[in-house]
């Protein structure tokens, strides 16, 4: 546990904060030209109409004991731009896009999301950015029922063909991600894409999402468990919502202690077999920087609390939202950014 803040010196192409009102005023009037986005979870704290930069309003409650604003920025001047739905930031090192559909747009999460990820491949082309590092997909009523289909599975094949379409074959090129239940509102999407490929990464402990058979749905999730970026002697590894799964099937029903316990156990096997298998010297659990929990019953805040900081640095940045997860039976999700010095 200890060290885990110590090591944090360059900044890279690509941080993200999590910061207070305050803080983030502060850090805008600073240098607002390295703003890549900021992302609101519950009420916005500042109003967003007319903001430059992506951003985007997700409707899930926050949990910890002050209000956050996810802000992620770059190291060099950034410039904004828009293209159809698409609103993103760009340097020479980096491009960070998001899309916010309306509520009425997300009623049909197949079409909307088939259509999303199309003209974010086409983007990103287009751009000189050919290559998705992480991406993350908030909408409302993710376990609720669209005639069959629940509507994480209406979302996972819509999806699913946006990529089959463009890349044909590509289990190898899907990056990490996220795909979480909002309590309300639209689709939101936001991504990030680099010049040079990440290595993409799955975990020994778990059957690749884009493997899971038919009993989760007709197309499967597609998404890697995370994806290793080198920035220059520096790496990162972007973790994708990481659960209480092993192999494909989800443990331990109704037990909050024991699902903590697991996620962290995968969170572990996906940094050290990325150890072993690049080469790259994270520092286990102790090399995780950022943290976003998602819970779904917000009684159950404490008791994550405590299970986690057992094991985990309380004072590593974290954003604790109450969110909806795609499997009835899991009650949280984590997702995290771990970093290693190459020097
Ligand atoms: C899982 O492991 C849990 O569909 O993009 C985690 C991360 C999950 C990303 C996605 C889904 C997604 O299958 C759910």
């Amino acid at each position: 546990m200890a060290g885990s803040l110590s090591s944090i010196a360059t900044p890279l192409p690509l941080e993200v904060d999590y910061l207070t009102l305050p803080e983030w005023e502060k850090r805008l009037q600073r240098d607002p030209s390295t703003v890549l986005a900021e992302i609101h979870f519950g009420t916005a704290l500042r109003a967003l109409q007319g903001v430059g930069h992506p951003h985007a309003l997700i409707d899930m409650a926050q949990l910890g004991p002050v209000p956050l604003i996810e802000v992620w920025s770059s190291r060099a001047t950034v410039s904004h731009e828009r293209s159809g739905a698409i609103q993103f930031a760009r340097n020479d090192e980096i491009l960070f896009g998001s899309l916010n559909y309306t509520e009425a747009d997300a009623r049909d999460i197949e079409a909307t999301v088939r259509r999303a990820y199309h003209d974010i491949l086409i983007l990103i082309e287009r751009e000189g950015f050919p290559n998705l590092l992480r991406i993350w997909n908030y909408f409302p009523g993710i376990t609720r029922d669209a005639g069959g289909l629940d509507r994480y599975q209406c979302f996972c094949r819509g999806r699913f063909e946006a990529l089959e379409g463009f890349y044909g074959d590509f289990d190898r090129r899907l990056p990490s991600a996220s795909a979480v239940g909002t309590q309300g509102g639209g689709l939101a999407i936001y991504f990030i894409a680099a010049r040079e490929a990440g290595q993409h990464r799955e975990n020994p402990r778990q059957v690749s999402a884009y493997h899971y058979p038919p009993q989760y749905g007709p197309k499967s999730p597609s998404f890697a468990r995370a994806t290793l970026k080198r920035w220059g002697d520096d790496y990162s590894l972007y973790i994708s919502g990481t659960a209480s799964i092993v192999g494909h099937q989800s443990l331990h029903p109704g037990d909050v202690p024991s699902q903590v316990e697991e996620t962290l156990n995968n969170l572990r096997v996906l940094i050290d077999s990325t150890v072993r298998e690049e080469g790259v010297a994270f520092a286990g659990l102790d090399s995780l920087q950022r943290l976003k929990i998602y819970i779904r019953d917000p009684r159950h805040l404490a008791l994550v609390q405590r299970s986690l900081d057992k094991v985990i640095d309380p004072r590593v940045p974290r954003l604790t939202l109450q969110a909806d997860i795609c499997r009835t039976e899991l009650l949280l999700e984590i997702e995290g950014i771990a970093r290693a010095s190459g020097t």
